[in-house]
């Protein structure tokens, strides 16, 4: 048991039960008729999507541990929603696009290289563990990057934008990593300003 952790719980990482709710300022009260998400910057087709034509996309389950910077880590969080790469496709990314901007309600942004943002276990989400998502917790949309610190997992998410170039996001103007790995050394900090 103790070496099972040891894989799974990333150092300095301390397991919970419960699921914390983390974020700047308010939960935003969302309107679903006026609700749009879109897809734009290096993209061979911008793409605005209605709620109901988002959850009109093919739709997956991930079952993956979550980890956030403060210290906390919570295992096997079953996530329903549409991966980034069916998103990305609708979109058709241009071959300069390497980065992501992911914008949410209240000008809240987080970036990432776009391979991390592809991941196959990476998906816009509306449930967890069977229930659609409490407001706290993102609904009606978040982005699920399991492997990164869940900064990056950016509730009430509107919108993608594609980038040549890494365009650091709300936390990571604020000190945080442009990247974020977990299960690097020095991944929560930059080291750059
Ligand atoms: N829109 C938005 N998304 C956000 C944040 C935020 O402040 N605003 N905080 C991030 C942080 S720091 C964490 S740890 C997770 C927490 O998600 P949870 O409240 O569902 O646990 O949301 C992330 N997504
Ligand atoms: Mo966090």
């Amino acid at each position: 048991m103790a070496e099972q952790l040891k894989e799974r719980l990333p150092p300095d990482q301390y397991l919970v039960r419960d699921w914390p709710v983390l974020h700047y300022g308010g939960v935003p009260r969302t309107d679903l008729a006026k609700w749009r998400f879109r897809i734009f910057g290096l993209v061979r087709r911008e793409v605005v999507l209605s709620y109901e034509g988002f959850r009109a996309l093919p739709t997956v389950e991930r079952t993956v541990d979550i980890h956030c910077v403060t210290g906390w880590s919570r295992f096997d969080n079953t996530f329903t929603g549409v991966p980034t790469q069916v998103v990305a496709a609708l979109a058709d990314p241009l071959p300069e696009a390497r980065f992501v901007l992911v914008h949410a309600e209240q000008g809240f942004t987080t970036n990432l290289p776009l391979d991390d943002f592809l991941a196959d276990d990476c998906l816009f989400a509306w449930a967890h563990d069977g229930r659609e998502l409490t407001p706290e917790h993102g609904w009606p949309l978040r982005l699920v990057v399991p492997h990164l610190y869940f900064w990056k997992s950016a509730k009430w998410v509107r919108a993608v934008e594609f980038l040549a170039e890494d365009r650091a996001g709300f936390w990571e103007q604020n000190g945080y990593h442009m990247r974020g790995d977990p299960w690097k050394p020095n991944n929560r900090f930059r080291d750059d300003i």
